[in-house]
């Protein structure tokens, strides 16, 4: 835990040690995101399949002045109803299973779970991006979804759209590079292993555990994008998901 942010290392992950109630929306657990964040999805998620009343704040991915008040300049950022603060997507799965019935192991207790989790960031995440973003074309498509938010002025959706498709093109450039493979080689590769750890129903056996909602909210953020068909034609991946898609409704 207590992950350091590469662009702000005084920002740290994990729970925060100031409250900010004033954060959260309509007194509910509040969640700022992007909408097709990976990372943000994971948490979404678990916030479903639990059944538990929470508001969103969809942040502008260039300006951020929904996350003005905070050091960390990522999303998610997680602020509990009471303002407990929480940063980065792992720590908030953990702090909210944690708070709502503690249904799978906290970080230490289970080395498969840590390990799937933390390949859900390491290597999943990156993986899908590499393909998501493989050519201005298919950025664009990703990128579509900021034409789409009403609180975002006309101006903004234009320049988040389009810079941001060439911003993310790059990212997804220098992503390629980490891996031995080309992206959708490299993307089967990552889905296969992944199949080796649901031996069971979900990563946790019979029931989900935080592997399962880290995993599940990466592949979620390519549904509909390029290079999601390499997910829906995989044999143990696609029952998974589907599997984590009807417990979630995300
Ligand atoms: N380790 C972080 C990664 C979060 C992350 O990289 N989020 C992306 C959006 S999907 C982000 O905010 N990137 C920085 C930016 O957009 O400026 C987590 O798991 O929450």
């Amino acid at each position: 835990m207590a992950r350091k942010a590469e662009d702000a290392p005084e920002a740290f992950g994990g729970v925060q040690p100031n409250k900010v109630p004033e954060k959260s929306v309509d007194g509910k657990p509040t969640i700022y995101t992007y909408a097709t964040c990976p990372f943000s999805l994971k948490v979404k998620s678990l916030l479903k399949s639990r059944g538990i009343e929470f508001s969103n704040v969809e942040v502008d991915p260039m300006k951020k002045t929904e996350l003005n008040w905070s050091d960390w300049t990522k999303v998610p950022v997680f602020v509990d109803s009471d303002g407990t603060h929480v940063n980065d997507s792992n720590d908030i799965l953990h702090y909210i299973d944690e708070k709502h019935g503690a249904k799978f192991p906290r970080e230490g207790e289970d080395e498969k779970q840590d390990k799937w989790m933390n390949f859900s960031n390491d290597i999943l995440g990156k993986s899908i991006v590499a393909v998501i973003y493989k050519s201005y074309r298919t950025s664009l498509h990703a990128l579509d979804y900021v034409t789409k938010v009403d609180k975002f002025g006309l101006k903004d959706r234009i320049v988040n759209k389009w810079l941001g498709a060439i911003i993310m093109r790059m990212v997804g450039k220098s992503r390629a590079k980490m891996f031995d493979e080309a992206p959708r080689e490299n993307l089967l590769t990552q889905l296969n292993s992944m199949s080796s750890a649901i031996d069971e129903d979900f990563f946790g056996g019979n029931s989900p555990n935080g592997a399962d909602f880290a995993n599940y909210g990466i592949l979620r953020s390519m549904q509909g994008l390029n290079g999601f068909d390499i997910v829906e034609k995989h044999t143990v991946i696609w029952p998974w998901y589907s599997r984590m898609q009807l417990l979630s409704d995300v």
